[in-house]
This record gives C-alpha cells, sequence and structure tokens, in this order.
C-alpha cells in the first residue's frame, strides 16, 4: 500500500474492520475479561473467541458468568472459566493473569473502570512500565465516509500538563505505527486556532507542535492550536485561511483534557453513528476499556485493536 495523502498506508474509507483480519495474523493471542457479567464484553468475548481474534479467559463469578452467558445466548463452550466471586479479587487475579504472561491483554467487564485503572497501577502486581498510560479510542466516523480517527485522552489521564499531553502523543503514535499508519497527523485541539495567552489549551498546543518541529515529538506530525471543524475538515481549514499539514486531515485529536475527550468520543459514536475501538496505552500490555453503553461491534473492536497491539 503506498501513502496516500493523509499520511496513513491504509486505503481511505476503509474504515476500522482490517482490525479484524490483523488480528487473526500469527499466534492467537490470550485476552483475560474481568467480570463479564453482561454489558455486552462477554458476548464480544465469545465472538472474539469463535472468530478467532483471540482466546478469552472469563474471570469472575463462575455461577453469575454461566447465567449471564445463557441470559445472553452466549456460547462459552471451550472459553476457560476462572471462579472468583469477589469484584476486586476477579480484577486483581486478571491484572496477574496478564502482568505473569499467562493472558496477552486484559478487558473491563462490568466493574468500575476507576476500580480496574487502581488495579492496573499496582506498583506491585500491576502493569506499569514507569510510563504514562494513556486511552486512545479509534472511531470509524460514519458521516465522514467512514474515516477513522482517534481522540486521546478521553479515557483514563484526567487532565494531563503539557509532559503528559507529550506521552499521550507517543503512545497513540506507536499505536498508529502499529496499524499501518507511519506518520501520523495529530490535531493538538483548542477551542480557537489562534494562540490565546488566557487558553492553556493554545498555549500547550503550540508548544507541542514546535517540539514536534524541533524532533522532540518523532514519528507524527502535529500542529495547534487547530479548532475541532479545522481539524477534520479540509473546506473549513480553507476558509479560516490554516495552511498546514494536519488541518483538514488529522489522524487523531489530542483533546485537552479527559471531558472533552470524552465529549467528542461519545458525540462521534452516538450521534453519528459510529463504531469504535478503545484501549489503554503505555501499560506492559494493552488494556481493552469501552463504556457499557458501547455495541458488540465496538467491543469486538477493541479486542481487535488490543490483539493487535498485544502483539506488538
Ligand atoms: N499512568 C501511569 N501512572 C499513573 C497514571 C497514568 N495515567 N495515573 C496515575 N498514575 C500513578 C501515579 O503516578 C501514582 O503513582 C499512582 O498511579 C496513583 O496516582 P493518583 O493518586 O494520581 O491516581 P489514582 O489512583 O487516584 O487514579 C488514577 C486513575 C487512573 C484511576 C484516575 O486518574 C481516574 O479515575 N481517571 C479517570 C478514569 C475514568 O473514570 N475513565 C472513564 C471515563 S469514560
Amino acid at each position: 500500500m503506498t501513502a496516500d495523502v493523509r499520511g496513513s498506508s491504509r486505503p481511505a474509507g476503509e474504515g476500522l474492520d482490517f482490525l479484524i483480519a490483523e488480528s487473526k495474523k500469527g499466534r492467537p493471542m490470550t485476552l483475560a475479561l474481568a467480570c463479564p457479567y453482561g454489558d455486552d464484553a462477554l458476548g464480544a468475548a465469545c465472538r472474539a473467541q469463535r472468530e478467532g481474534v483471540a482466546r478469552a479467559v472469563l474471570i469472575g463469578d463462575a455461577a453469575r458468568i454461566r447465567s449471564t452467558a445463557e441470559r445472553d445466548g452466549c456460547d462459552i463452550t471451550g472459553i476457560t472459566l476462572v471462579d472468583e466471586p469477589d469484584d476486586d479479587r476477579a480484577v486483581e487475579a486478571s491484572v496477574r493473569m496478564v502482568s505473569s504472561g499467562e493472558a496477552d491483554f486484559l478487558m473491563k467487564g462490568l466493574v468500575k473502570t476507576s476500580t480496574l485503572l487502581k488495579a492496573v497501577l499496582d506498583k506491585e502486581w500491576g502493569l506499569r512500565t514507569g510510563s504514562l498510560l494513556s486511552h486512545l479510542f479509534l472511531f470509524e466516523v460514519a458521516v465522514l465516509g467512514g474515516r477513522v480517527i482517534g481522540v486521546s485522552d478521553g479515557g483514563m489521564n484526567t487532565y494531563p500538563d503539557l509532559g503528559a499531553k507529550v506521552k499521550i502523543i507517543e503512545n497513540a503514535v506507536a499505536c498508529f505505527h502499529r496499524i499501518g499508519t507511519p506518520q501520523p497527523k495529530i490535531a493538538a485541539l483548542a477551542a480557537v486556532e489562534a494562540v490565546n495567552p488566557d487558553m492553556k489549551a493554545t498555549l500547550e498546543a503550540a508548544a507541542l507542535a514546535k517540539m514536534n518541529e524541533r524532533g522532540q515529538i518523532k514519528g507524527c506530525l502535529v500542529d495547534g492550536p487547530l479548532a475541532l471543524d479545522n481539524a477534520v475538515s479540509e473546506e473549513a481549514a480553507r476558509i479560516k485561511g490554516i495552511s498546514s499539514p494536519v488541518a483538514g486531515s488529522a489522524d487523531m485529536l489530542l483533546v485537552p483534557d479527559i471531558e472533552s475527550g470524552n465529549f467528542v468520543g461519545k458525540v462521534l459514536m452516538y450521534m453519528t453513528g459510529g463504531k469504535g475501538a478503545g484501549v489503554i496505552l503505555g501499560a506492559r500490555k494493552p488494556i481493552v476499556l469501552t463504556s457499557r453503553f458501547d455495541s458488540v461491534e465496538t467491543k469486538l473492536l477493541s479486542i481487535s485493536l488490543g490483539a493487535v497491539v498485544a502483539r506488538g
């Protein structure tokens, strides 16, 4: 494949389904799914196992998992079950399974996000690397012809400072490289595209762009501040008179904080009929983190992305 104008070696409009095919290459990765009591995580894990995307291990109250499977019509034949009725202990067992290498990546079932993340960050048996962990959500945006656009970090880091934003970009860039985008275009978002000393997001976006220009952030093109419209629409960028290789064709939106990331993500997902794949990066192994309301399809795509990143 040759690089297209967006810096991606993936064909424009291909969407996210390539992740499914990609995840099936090589040895199947093993997924440790903590507390799969509904919310479609169990259904997605069963499909992943059946379709050869990943092998699943289900950790939690075995009786509850079995009754959930029966209720939701999931066939769990051949899937390993680890009986641990207590939620905290099930989460710990799942994390330990990944940190010991018994499983290749982790997924959150019906348990609070912060409970899972605190376990992941445990200093003794967690999945820390000494670097920052961050969440990347890739969206297939139906209203933009199926274009894939990443958003980070709308899932883990609450109010990242400039240093944390550099790490968030680096984590995402490594993932983009892994999925066939050798030079991702990163738009550092703010409410406006002019640097305003009273708006911190604009100052940090400009600093990130300069750091990229000076080679302090590598493997990608960063520009900012950019507003959401001129980050994704060439027409908007043209009307605003912004000349930049990133404006209008961003592969990823670096958002100022978790609130803005969460809002952008949820608008893309629920108001534009999109689908996505979400994963936490920067840990020893990827962690699939989706929300309860996400569809089975988004959860399966997230498992695929986790498997692809886990394979490295
Ligand atoms: N990467 C690496 N280490 C981290 C990170 C990170 N992103 N965050 C915290 N740590 C380390 C710190 O250095 C420290 O050693 C330890 O973990 C505890 O740090 P605290 O006290 O700042 O963090 P916690 O444990 O109170 O909270 C960490 C969470 C990730 C749980 C917290 O930031 C959180 O709840 N984030 C939002 C998650 C969420 O609700 N997402 C859903 C949105 S859809």
